[in-house]
């Protein structure tokens, strides 16, 4: 018997979006009933939208909290945990989700490019905390004691994502470039597939249907990600 697919990768990047999250009852932003169908983009995801009209913002992030209390994970955020527990060389899962999904499946040190959404900024001061309530709108930062300066930890249009050196220097470095649920159409993740295939890398779609780079993907599984997830990484494991 051969050894199993895995074995030839010995560095792994992930990349997960809201698809992974959708089977665990989370809104997606593009699809069909999709958030950005029901909410101005410009109005709740910029700072311009936040500085115009702060209430409407926290209202919409105070909500989207709500949802997330009773959220659980889903086959895919298991598969891709299994999958990190089992790997021996260097593993990045890398999401731009600001849900704890997979850190409730078990994937010990998920980066969270665009944020985490229980846990607050000080946009006057930078101070970070965790926090699975509302924002009121006449909040008090703990740490700075200014009126009105707290906003969800997450990335909006025009900022820079989290820890993107990090990302870069594991996509240098990559043998196997995994993408699962994203629709490839926000920067700069949807440029990290190039980027893994200049390195060299395997580069592998997972998703319901083919996002808008998949012609830079050389293997593509389509459907729901609680199916396509747990198949892939149990074939990765299957002796050759
Ligand atoms: C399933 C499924 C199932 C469904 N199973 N699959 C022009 C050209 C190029 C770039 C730009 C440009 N103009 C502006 C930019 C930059 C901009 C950008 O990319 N804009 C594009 C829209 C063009 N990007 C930025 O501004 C980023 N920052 C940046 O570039 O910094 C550099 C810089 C800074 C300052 C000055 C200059 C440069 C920041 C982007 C921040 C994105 N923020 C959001 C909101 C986060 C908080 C929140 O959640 O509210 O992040 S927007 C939203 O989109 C969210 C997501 O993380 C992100 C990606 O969405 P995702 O995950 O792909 O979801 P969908 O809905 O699009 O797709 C779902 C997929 O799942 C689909 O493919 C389905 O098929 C699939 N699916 N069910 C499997 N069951």
């Amino acid at each position: 018997m051969g050894t199993a697919r895995l074995s030839r990768y010995r560095s792994i990047v992930v990349l997960t979006g809201a698809g992974v999250s959708a089977e665990s009852g989370l809104g997606t932003f593009r699809d069909k009933d999709g958030l950005w169908t029901q909410y101005d983009l410009n109005e709740v995801a910029t700072p311009q939208g936040f500085a115009a009209d702060p209430l409407k913002v926290l209202s919409f992030y105070n909500a989207r909290r709500k949802n997330l209390a009773d959220a659980k994970p889903n086959a895919a955020h298991f598969a891709l945990a299994q999958l990190e527990a089992v790997h021996e060389g260097s593993f990045l899962l890398v999401t731009q989700n600001i849900d704890d999904l997979h850190e409730q499946a078990g994937s010990p040190a998920p980066l969270h490019m665009h944020g985490l959404l229980q846990q607050d900024l000080c946009h006057r001061c930078g101070w970070r905390g965790p926090n699975s309530g509302d924002i009121p709108y006449d909040n008090v930062c703990g740490a700075c004691g200014e009126l009105g300066t707290l906003r969800p930890d997450v990335v909006w249009f025009g900022e820079m994502p989290y820890e993107m050196e990090r990302i870069e220097r594991a996509l240098d470095d990559c043998a196997l470039f995994i993408s699962v649920g994203t629709s490839g159409t926000v920067y700069p993740a949807a440029g990290f597939v190039a980027l893994a295939r200049a390195s060299g890398a395997h580069t592998v779609e997972l998703n319901l249907e083919p996002s808008d780079g998949q012609s830079l993907f050389e293997e593509r599984h389509y459907g729901p990600a609680s199916e396509v997830v747990p198949a892939f990484v149990g074939s990765l494991q299957k002796p050759e």
